[in-house]
């Protein structure tokens, strides 16, 4: 959304002058925390530590209240900046509209607000209370994140890929679908620039291109991108762009064989005509296309073939892990309306 040192100045100079709940955006080891209040609605039931949460929210080129991972409480002022002044009002009503590029808007803010702070405040007390709750959900969600079961739970491929990545040395995306809502609470960015996200959603398959564009603007970098079985679907042609461009990205592929995310919005269609049902060998198809392919469907194998996987990148070698998950539906959401 922003270029996250802005908006992390932007917060906590908000912040300071009390525009919102606290300095949650403030930086620990490096990390993005999430907002105090945004951690506090998310407790112990969710949180979401890539979504900075300000009582009075910029949003860029669309007003968008509601998230797949986060939901604006109800009632909140909501600052709107745009490019566009048609946005205005169009989906959500705006306290106040700010017309101009992001970037400039919220340098001036910065600037207009720094002049408001007296004295920095002491963000110990709210950094305490976000690592409580955020230890307390952590536990929570230690069964998936640790499982060991077969099929594989996608959120114990994040998390071992999380442990065995180099965090700050790599450039992260995911697609629609559960893959975000899997991966996006979990990720702990650690230097800016590293995550790449798109908001509330994007066409699916569009996370290839992401991480290939991602690895030519900084080729030092490990790029990832994390996707399931329906946005391969839709791009997977171009993992053989990948390979004949010379573009080594690691994608992660979280294959339930299934449009999972859809199940509980299309069950008629599931039942009557198996709509949401998908088939095919992914990791072959990467090998086909000269990249290194490499299926996977016990836990023991999940790091190996993640070590594996890096080898081949730093060789110049595109590689595509595809891991044999279930169909997971569970997410760690912020309830709506809080
Ligand atoms: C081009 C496009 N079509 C449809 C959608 C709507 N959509 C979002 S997620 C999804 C299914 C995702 O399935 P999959 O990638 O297999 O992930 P899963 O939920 O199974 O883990 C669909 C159809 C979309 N985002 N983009
Ligand atoms: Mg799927």
């Amino acid at each position: 959304m922003f270029p996250s040192q802005l908006s992390r100045k932007l917060c906590l100079a908000l912040a300071a002058v009390g525009l919102i709940a606290s300095a949650g955006c403030s930086s620990h080891e490096g990390t993005h925390q999430p907002a105090k209040r945004a951690a506090k609605a998310a407790a112990p039931k969710a949180a979401a530590p890539n979504v900075e949460t300000p009582k009075a929210m910029p949003v860029s080129a669309k007003a968008q209240p509601t998230g797949p991972v986060i939901t604006v409480p109800k009632g909140t002022p909501i600052i709107h900046a745009t490019l566009d002044p048609d946005h205005l009002n169009k989906d959500v009503p705006a306290a106040i509209g700010l017309i101009g590029d992001a970037g400039l808007t919220l340098d001036a803010l910065t600037k207009e607000l720094a002049a408001l702070i007296a004295s920095p405040r002491d963000a110990g007390a709210a950094a305490r209370e976000i690592a409580e709750l955020r230890a307390g959900w952590l536990a929570e969600w230690k069964p998936k994140l640790t499982s060991d079961e077969t099929p594989l739970n996608p959120y114990r491929v994040i998390a071992d890929l999380m442990a065995n990545v180099d965090v700050e040395n790599t450039i992260i995306t995911h697609d629609a679908g559960s893959p975000r809502d899997q991966l996006s609470p979990f990720w702990v960015t650690r230097a800016p620039l590293t995550y790449l996200g798109w908001g509330k959603t994007t066409q699916l398959g569009y996370g290839l291109g992401l991480a290939m564009g991602a690895k030519l603007a900084r080729p030092d970098k490990l790029c990832i991108n994390v996707w399931g079985d329906a946005a391969i679907g839709f791009t997977g042609m171009d993992f053989e762009t990948a390979v004949r461009e010379r573009i080594p990205i690691l994608s992660i592929l979280l294959n339930n064989f299934s449009m999972a995310i859809e199940l509980k919005v299309m069950p008629i269609s599931t039942d009557k005509f198996r709509s949401t049902d998908i088939s095919g060998d992914y990791a072959m198809m990467a090998r086909a296309f000269g990249g290194y392919g490499e299926r996977v469907t016990t836990p023991d194998e999940i790091v190996p073939a993640i070590k594996r996987g890096i080898a081949q990148t730093k060789n110049g070698v595109p590689a595509l892990l595809e891991f044999i998950t279930c169909k997971e539906t569970a997410v760690s959401r912020i309830a709506p309306g809080k």
